[in-house]
């Protein structure tokens, strides 16, 4: 278990990869918002605390892989991936111009971005392309996909979930950010996702439910996945899309939309806020 001290540097973290993630995409005038600050912490917690991956190790067979299949979500990704140390932190002020290596979704060839991603659904295929390889070549790595809810609606992930488990794929851990919107609105209003644990469940993966805002049981989720042994695993992230800024929180208008000057302004002083009381706690 980490310690009360480890988890309130994670919270910093994240508050400070929020404040990149706007900042970015208000100098940008456009992106994903909302989807983006869903997944911060799920994002903090594999950088930080779970893979087995760093500038230093990229290039290695036995590194742990991660595929951001929600391209989209890539402010996130990048901020991560500067505050890593894989690139500059001066270079996510370029994101969305003409020449830049952030792009608004994610290109193989910047540091850290193992595939080019953003057509959804899939990312999870890729994953599986990685792990079977891994497999055959005995390499010890894990290898970990993020999908967004909606995404899910796209056949080809139920492909990917079907080949997973018929491979035993352990070493996969997918990961869901459930924040119950998509682009158009409410996920249950486009395509109802149903029984959603269950759908998993019965097409053979581990599934674990948690907060995706929550260090704590994000942390114990990648744990128990990395113990189960014969079948793949998904995290099914609870989130709230745009977390962390009360005006953009929920808002399905806020999907693919930037802040502008007064909005980036309002957001960070309740980041400030915010870093204030997890401090105070
Ligand atoms: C194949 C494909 N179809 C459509 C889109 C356009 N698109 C971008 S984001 C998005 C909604 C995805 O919803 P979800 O996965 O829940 O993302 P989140 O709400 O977390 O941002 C859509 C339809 C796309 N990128 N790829």
């Amino acid at each position: 278990m980490k310690k009360k001290k480890d988890i309130l540097e994670l919270k910093e973290k994240a508050i400070e990869i929020r404040r990149d993630v706007l900042t970015m995409l208000s100098k940008a005038a456009s992106g994903h918002t909302g989807g983006s600050l869903s997944i911060v912490e799920i994002l903090v917690a594999l950088y930080f605390a779970e893979m087995n991956i760093s500038p230093e190790n990229r290039k290695e067979r036995n590194r742990d892989k991660f595929v951001l299949s929600k391209g989209h979500g890539c402010p996130s990704l990048y901020a991560v991936l500067a505050e890593k140390g894989f690139f500059q932190k001066e270079e996510l002020w370029t994101l969305r111009q003409i020449g830049s290596r952030l792009q608004g979704h994610p290109q193989f060839g910047l540091p850290g971005v193992e595939i080019s991603s953003g057509s959804l659904g899939q990312g999870l295929s890729v994953a599986l392309g990685m792990a079977i390889a891994d497999k055959m070549d005995n390499v010890d790595s894990r290898v970990y996909c993020l999908m967004g809810d909606g995404e899910t609606n796209e056949g080809q992930i139920w492909e990917a979930a079907m080949t997973a488990a018929h491979y035993k794929l352990d070493n996969v851990c997918g990961i869901i950010d459930y924040n119950k919107l998509q682009i158009d609105g409410f996920c249950c209003d486009v395509m109802d996702l149903g029984e959603y644990r269950g759908k998993w469940e019965s097409f053979g993966w581990h599934v674990k439910e948690v907060d995706g805002h929550d260090f704590e049981e994000i942390i114990k989720g990648f744990d128990e996945a990395r113990k189960t042994k014969g079948s793949p695993s998904i995290l099914i992230a609870h989130t709230v899309k745009g977390k962390g800024v009360s005006f953009i929180e929920n808002k399905a208008k806020w999907h693919g939309i930037a802040p502008n000057k007064e909005e980036l302004e309002k957001a960070l002083k309740e980041l400030d806020e915010e870093e204030k009381r997890i401090k105070n706690c």
